[in-house]
């Protein structure tokens, strides 16, 4: 059978962007095209380190679980959040970032208008049903000018938008296969989190979704 590309098909929706606040940007089904190769690298990546649910500095079980890929590492345990070259669970560096994720995250970026993003870190997330992430910041990187792009894959989920503060009442903004934030400028520091995943089959991921984050973590 012939593979074409095909504009209409709704497996390949055309991409389009919504602007969420100053710096915030939603680019709808932007990875679409690119998620069958971006599922079989995060599985290449996950045979080199495995997914595991981390441990935070208060002694609670993450209900995510997490991978990483490229020069630096997410990691949390007893001793605090830090970004390290090492996977603490087998001592060697992390799966090398594949070349599709550094330039969907590039270009992303670029579309949101921040030209010129170099991701030295993906943190892989995978949620199964009834794993969720409470509102958090991510202040671990080293300069918050760039921005951070996160890529979610296979089943929905309803994502939380704070704000400065965690007192602030969130945006609730479901998240669906393909869909890219890009997350910058003034709300880079914001409360952000992720409710509860419900149940279902996605034809790619079955029980799972997938949220790639791309971050400049170093200098
Ligand atoms: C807003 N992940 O890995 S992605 C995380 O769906 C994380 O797995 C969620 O929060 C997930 O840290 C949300 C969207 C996202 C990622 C990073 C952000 C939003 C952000 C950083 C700052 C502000
Ligand atoms: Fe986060």
């Amino acid at each position: 059978m012939a593979m074409t590309l095909d504009l209409f098909d709704p497996q390949t929706p055309e991409p389009w962007l919504e602007r969420e606040a100053d710096g915030v940007f939603v680019l709808r089904r932007f990875a679409s095209a690119r998620a069958k190769d971006l599922l079989d690298s995060i599985a290449e990546i996950a045979g080199q380190a495995s997914f595991r649910q981390m441990v935070t500095p208060g002694g609670h079980r993450m209900s995510a679980a997490m991978t990483c890929a490229g020069p630096l590492g997410w990691v949390t345990d007893r001793a605090g959040y830090r970004y390290q070259r090492q996977d603490p669970q087998t001592g060697r560096t992390w799966p090398t970032m594949p070349d599709g994720f550094i330039q969907l995250a590039e270009n992303a970026a670029e579309e949101a208008g921040f030209s010129g993003f170099v991701p030295d870190a993906c943190l892989i997330n995978r949620y199964q049903p009834g794993a969720k992430m409470g509102l958090h910041q991510d202040r671990d990187e080293q300069d918050f000018a760039w921005p951070i792009v996160s890529v979610s894959l296979g089943l929905p989920i309803v994502f939380q938008m704070g704000g400065r503060r965690r007192s602030d009442k969130p945006r609730r903004i479901l998240l669906e296969h393909g869909d890219v934030l890009v997350w910058g400028g003034p709300a880079r520091l914001n409360y952000h989190g992720v409710l509860t995943l419900k149940a279902g089959d996605h034809p790619l991921t079955g029980p799972y979704r997938y949220n790639l984050t791309f971050r400049r973590a170093g200098e």
